[in-house]
């Protein structure tokens, strides 16, 4: 289904009188307002193409209907996505849940929607049904040389299937663990991880990179072989320069530092972005900024200062993406909140009186260091983010517009209540 600009057009009119007060409001106050719109309609965010089904947990899946059944249909659901908040331009595959059968097809497809492919991803964490060995015992890491061979294979496949689409980077995430003590001899699982890792690399074109996700406990309840940041990031040290450590918000132990690690990470340039989500309890895959929205912000803080001392382009030099589940809530309007959560937290950042802070912080005047930050995340930046979306050719309100347009309705009618397996 694709969404007609004109209609989009038609219910922005309607609150537009409203928007601009608070707009004028918002912006008045604010010296940086060009720089902040300019980096606003510039940011985006990718959407994977395993969050546009209904989620689930091992007790149940309850299916609001209207799923994508094919890959073209989730590139359908991102178009929507896109052509509502003009902030979400490209979909990240997940190999083999999603293969591109004919690439030219599906970049054509893709483009339609104003669409590209981001990371690709791969998948040696379940056994498929027509493979040979299985990854019961982990892959990259595993005791048996043959089934290390087997997964670095499929990982150069996906390369192969990125390379058609036109993505620059291969996002690995190994479940690759053990569950008892005494199961696994960790210095070789790490040895062998690193040589099966180093495989991969040697294979990536030229003007790719490797992302490698961390996270520290599930579905290994014992050890995890890249568990957290520190392991990643020896890894990617030495595999070389076009390894980066990815960073999955639901990946870490309770009340980790987030910010402090994505600091360092990108001081050292080697962190190759994000899965955003938010969380709880654990790997939760909740609606980003839903649970934790300070703790986004001051993500986003850490980020902007990083960025700006190291002269990366906030649109481009990191990946964005999010990674998260929807078991209760329509996927889409799931994501629309997700990509709203980032776009404010990104714009807080970006209002932060950085020379105030500097300042204060060399004062050590903790009062007001916490001040600037509070100053910042305090401000009501929803009419920035509303005015970009607008600006770029999107709706003002776009679960809104999706409601009033009654999409899902339309996808029901049109793919019917039966349900997919979405990779879970
Ligand atoms: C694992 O929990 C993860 O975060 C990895 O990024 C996977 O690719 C994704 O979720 C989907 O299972
Ligand atoms: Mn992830």
């Amino acid at each position: 289904m694709q969404i007609e600009k004109y209609k989009i057009e038609e219910f922005n009119q309607q609150g537009l009188t409203d928007h601009q007060r608070k707009f004028e409001f918002v912006s008045a106050g604010l010296p940086n307002i060009d720089d902040v719109m300019h980096k606003l309609q510039a940011f985006n965010i990718t959407i994977p193409s395993w969050a546009l089904g209904t989620g689930g947990t091992r007790f149940g899946r309850f299916s609001g209907g209207g799923e994508p059944r094919s890959l073209e249909e989730k590139i359908a659901d991102v178009g929507v996505i896109h052509a509502l908040n003009r902030s979400s331009n490209s979909i990240s595959l997940h190999i083999p849940w999603d293969i591109p059968e004919n690439a030219s097809d599906i970049k054509a497809l893709a483009a339609l929607h104003g669409l590209h492919f981001d990371a690709v991803n791969s998948n040696t964490f379940q056994d498929q049904s027509d493979q040979k060995l299985s990854y019961k015992y982990g892959s990259l890491h595993h005791v048996d040389k043959a089934v290390r061979k087997q997964a670095i294979e499929h990982n150069i496949e996906v390369i192969k299937y990125g390379v058609q689409l036109d993505s620059k980077a291969l996002s690995v995430w190994l479940s690759d663990g053990s569950n008892f003590p005494g199961q696994l001899n960790f210095r070789k699982a790490f040895q062998n991880t690193l040589e099966s890792l180093q495989e991969i690399y040697a294979a990536l074109p030229n003007d790719w990179k490797m992302y490698v996700e961390y996270k520290c406990y599930e579905p290994n309840f014992y050890s995890t072989t890249i568990a957290d940041w520190g392991q990643s990031l020896l890894y990617t040290s030495k595999l070389g320069p076009k390894a980066l450590t990815l960073v999955d918000l639901g990946h870490h132990l309770p009340n980790a530092n987030i910010e402090q690690i994505v600091s360092l990470l990108l001081m050292e340039g080697k962190l190759a972005g994000f899965h955003f989500n938010d969380s709880k309890y654990g790997d939760d895959d909740l609606t980003v900024g839903s649970i934790n929205p300070y703790q986004l912000f001051l993500i986003f803080n850490e980020l902007v200062e990083g960025m700006d001392a190291r002269g990366m382009n906030h649109a481009h030099d990191l990946g964005w993406m999010i990674d998260a589940s929807h078991n209760v809530k329509d996927p889409i309007e799931d994501l629309l909140q997700s990509v709203q959560a980032i776009k404010i937290a990104y714009a807080q950042a970006l209002l932060v009186d950085k020379a105030a802070l500097i300042a204060a912080q060399n004062a050590n005047d903790v009062t007001m260091a916490q001040e600037i930050l509070q100053q910042a995340y305090r401000t009501d930046v929803r009419p920035l983010v509303a005015e970009a979306g607008l600006r770029a050719g999107g709706a003002l309100n776009p679960i809104d517009v999706y409601r009033k347009l009654n999409v899902r309705e339309n996808l029901i009618k049109e793919r019917g209540l039966k349900t997919v397996a979405t990779g879970l």
